[in-house]
């Protein structure tokens, strides 16, 4: 029988067809899209990151959560076209100019929608200015750099300070991370927050955005 727990085994098991089932089951059952989100879905990517977090499943695993996470919230979108919105606020996320590496950057996007974040993924090698005009654009409560080489690091405090230039440092969070990245090193460019991980920095985000 569809259940709310049932759904989020299923997404923890990486079942994307058998989570894309039972979320219309759930729908046709009276289940609403928020509580198929809040209830299944977020609880579930929540127990994979935190088993990532602490060494019990590896990347692989956790691209698979999120992708049979994706596929439920596929079947979840046209009901929330109409009005409801489940988003609790949103990230701009990228991997800083000069870098290329986005295998933890799209964990990190994954797990902060995991969280009901919306993310504005801008890919890689993306310039302070490109994450400044999509912050605006989208009106962003949070940009979250990423960046894997000590070399594109200091990228971060460009992004800080453009975000200075245009005025919209007080609106902002900037969060940084990725694994040259360190709390010392936030604190020096005047970023807002440093997290170790993707699952940590999914909480925090979800926390700023509160
Ligand atoms: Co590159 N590479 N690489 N590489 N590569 C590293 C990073 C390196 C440590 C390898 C080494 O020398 N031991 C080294 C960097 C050295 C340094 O700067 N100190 C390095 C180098 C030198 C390079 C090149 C320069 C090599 C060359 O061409 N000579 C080149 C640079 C290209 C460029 O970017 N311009 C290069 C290229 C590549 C590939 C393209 C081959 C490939 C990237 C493929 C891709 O991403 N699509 C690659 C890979 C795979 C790696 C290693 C092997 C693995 C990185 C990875 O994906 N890890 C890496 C060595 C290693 O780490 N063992 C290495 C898995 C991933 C899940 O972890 O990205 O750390 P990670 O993300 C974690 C956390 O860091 C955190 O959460 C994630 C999950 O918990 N996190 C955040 C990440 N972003 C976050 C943001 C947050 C919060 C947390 O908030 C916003």
């Amino acid at each position: 029988m569809a259940s709310l727990v049932e759904v989020g085994t299923l997404v923890q098991s990486g079942k994307a067809k058998l989570v894309r089932q039972m979320t219309n089951e759930l729908l046709s059952s009276g289940f609403s899209p928020k509580q198929i989100l809040e209830e299944g879905f977020l609880p579930a990517m929540g127990v994979v990151g935190e088993k990532f977090k602490n060494n019990e499943v590896f990347v692989p695993e956790v691209l698979i959560a999120a992708r049979a996470m994706n596929a439920g919230m596929q079947e979840l979108q046209p009901y929330l076209q109409g009005g409801e919105s489940i988003e609790r606020g949103t990230v701009v996320l990228g991997t800083v100019k000069g870098d290329l590496h986005d295998i933890g950057k799209n964990i990190v996007g994954m797990m902060m929608k995991g969280r009901g974040l919306k993310v504005v993924d801008l890919g890689t090698d993306v310039s302070a200015e490109r994450f400044i005009e999509a912050a605006i654009e989208n009106n962003a409560n949070i940009i979250a750099c990423s960046s894997l080489l000590t070399t594109t690091m200091k990228e971060m405090e460009v992004v800080v300070k453009e975000a200075e230039k245009a005025g919209i440092r007080s609106k902002v969070k900037i969060m940084v991370g990725g694994a040259p990245v360190t709390q010392s090193f936030c604190d020096a460019i005047g970023a807002d927050r440093y997290t170790a991980d993707a699952a940590s920095a999914a909480e925090v985000a979800a926390a700023f955005c509160a």
